[in-house]
């Protein structure tokens, strides 16, 4: 790997024995309501990043200074906040211009680090695989090369054998050039393991396999959730994303039907979108799958947020407007009091589990099992020429067959099947002139949100208590 200014592809905030002590710092443009919410997942994202929070600033605005992010004044009182708490670090909760940063790191004296910077930081602490790794390497690199004028300064700043003359305008554009070449090689890369997880995902297509993706915020128990349904071995953890891969594995339907799941990468609000572009190959699985469990956290206070910045991110990547079904997990942890009315309102089709107890993970079963009967399943009902014993054979072969009769002139058969069988089925009887077969779906169209056990649901768990 090259070094472009400063090292890249692995964390570079808090790399000292002590914690760096971090300020952060939000906006809430045009009275923003979830400047809290937000700002207390910036404290989270720090912890994992292993930083301590000591302080925070907040502001109003109606938009962002072209030159500081916060006003002036504002800008000084942070300045002001870090010598009092003998900061390290301040951490701005939204994406900075380089300038911003420039000047702001200028004005308050001590590093500058935004949002974009804080995740793409836990993302290379995080990284595992050689995928992950170079998806992140890209995802940084992309951010870095406008800001590497600050890099430099920042070294320079800091004195460490460059040199009082600071770095000329040459080894910028040494630096630049490397860091275009190294983006060059890694999307190179990238799009020959995209071409692998593309075939991988064809061959599964041509198999016929019932694909079923997890997608959710980060650190609702996707994870949990996967080992719990297939006994995989996925890591988890209660910080945030834990998560950079997908893995996948079978998951045996109750009638025995085998589907795949496959566990990936979190979603959280801001999530850069260079970093979504370069996680493109592990979302793959996620754009290619028949259903999707939108795993939520139904004790999270930004529940609703969450499930809403879920669905937009879903849109993204272009896996908007699949068959989905909304899992609210951590149930084992709702209060007492909590309010079932307004959930059970909100969320007439959710399904309540508790991935950690396994409350509710038969009911989930018996959901992925209808959906895939919905998508797949198909009713095959006919009548055949008597000589075509081939083909009830074959009904026989790759389906139940729930009634067989024969009549003067005529089998009538009357089967379930998948719809790929019943299609080859039906293409032989017109093929041989065997007489006709009707195929229609198994489970109908109009049931498909019916609100499913949920009253059920909630009393088997009120009773547990
Ligand atoms: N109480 C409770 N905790 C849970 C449940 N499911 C998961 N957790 C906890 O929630 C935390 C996050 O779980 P993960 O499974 O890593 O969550 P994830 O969605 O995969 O998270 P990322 O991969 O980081 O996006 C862990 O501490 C889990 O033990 C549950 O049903 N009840
Ligand atoms: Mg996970």
């Amino acid at each position: 790997m090259e070094v472009i200014g400063i090292a890249l592809n692995q964390p570079t905030l808090s790399k000292a024995p002590r914690k760096e002590r971090a300020v952060l710092v939000g906006v809430a443009f045009n009275g923003a309501d979830d400047l809290r919410e937000s700002l207390s997942e910036l404290a989270a994202l720090a912890d994992t990043a292993e930083l301590e929070v000591v302080g925070m600033v907040t502001q109003v605005r109606r938009e962002a200074d072209p030159a500081y992010f916060v006003g002036r004044g504002k800008a000084e009182e942070v300045a002001r906040l870090c010598g009092e708490l003998n900061a390290d670090i301040v951490i701005v909760d939204h994406e900075l211009t380089p300038a911003q940063a420039r000047n702001l790191e200028n004005l308050v004296g001590v590093r500058v680090v935004d949002r974009t910077e804080l995740i793409l930081d836990i993302f290379a602490r995080r990284a595992r695989t050689k995928q992950a790794m170079l998806q992140v390497e890209l995802a940084q690199l992309q951010y870095q090369l406008p800001r590497l004028r600050r890099m430099w300064q920042h070294l320079s700043r800091l004195g460490g054998g460059i040199g009082t003359r600071g770095p000329g305008e040459t080894q910028l554009e040494i630096d630049q050039r490397r860091a275009k070449k190294r983006i060059a090689d890694l999307q190179r890369q990238l799009r020959e393991i995209q071409r692998q997880t593309s075939a991988r995902v064809q061959s599964r297509k041509e198999r016929q396999l019932f694909t079923v993706a997890l997608v959710g915020y980060t650190n609702v128990g996707k994870s949990t959730l996967m080992n719990a349904l297939t006994k995989a071995q996925v890591f988890v953890e209660d910080r945030l994303f834990a998560t950079l891969d997908a893995t996948t594995r079978v998951l045996v339907l109750p009638d025995g039907h085998r589907a795949l799941l496959t566990d990936t990468i979190g979603f959280i609000r801001k999530l850069p979108p260079h970093l979504i572009a370069s996680f493109h190959a592990t979302l793959e699985e996620v754009r290619t799958a028949d259903l999707l469990l939108h795993v939520a956290d139904v004790t999270h206070p930004a529940l609703d947020d969450h499930i809403a910045v879920v669905e937009r991110t879903l849109q993204e990547i272009g896996a908007g407007g699949k068959p989905t079904i909304l899992v609210l997990n951590k149930a084992d942890r709702l209060p007492p009091d909590w309010d079932r009315e307004r959930l059970s309102q909100r969320y007439p089709n959710a399904l309540l589990v508790s991935a950690l107890t396994g409350n509710g993970l038969d009911e989930l079963r018996r959901r992925i099992q209808r959906e895939y009967a919905k998508q797949r399943l198909v009713r095959v009902r006919g009548q055949l020429a008597l000589w075509a014993q081939d083909l009830v054979a074959f009904a026989y072969r790759n389906g139940v067959v729930y009634s067989v009769a024969y009549t003067d002139d005529a089998i009538v058969l009357d089967a379930e099947m998948e719809r790929h069988f019943a299609e080859h089925l039906q293409k032989q009887v017109t093929l041989l002139n065997a007489g006709s077969v009707s195929v229609t779906p198994v489970v109908a169209e109009s049931n498909a949100h019916q609100p499913f056990h949920f009253a059920h649901l909630l009393v088997s768990l009120r009773d547990q208590r």
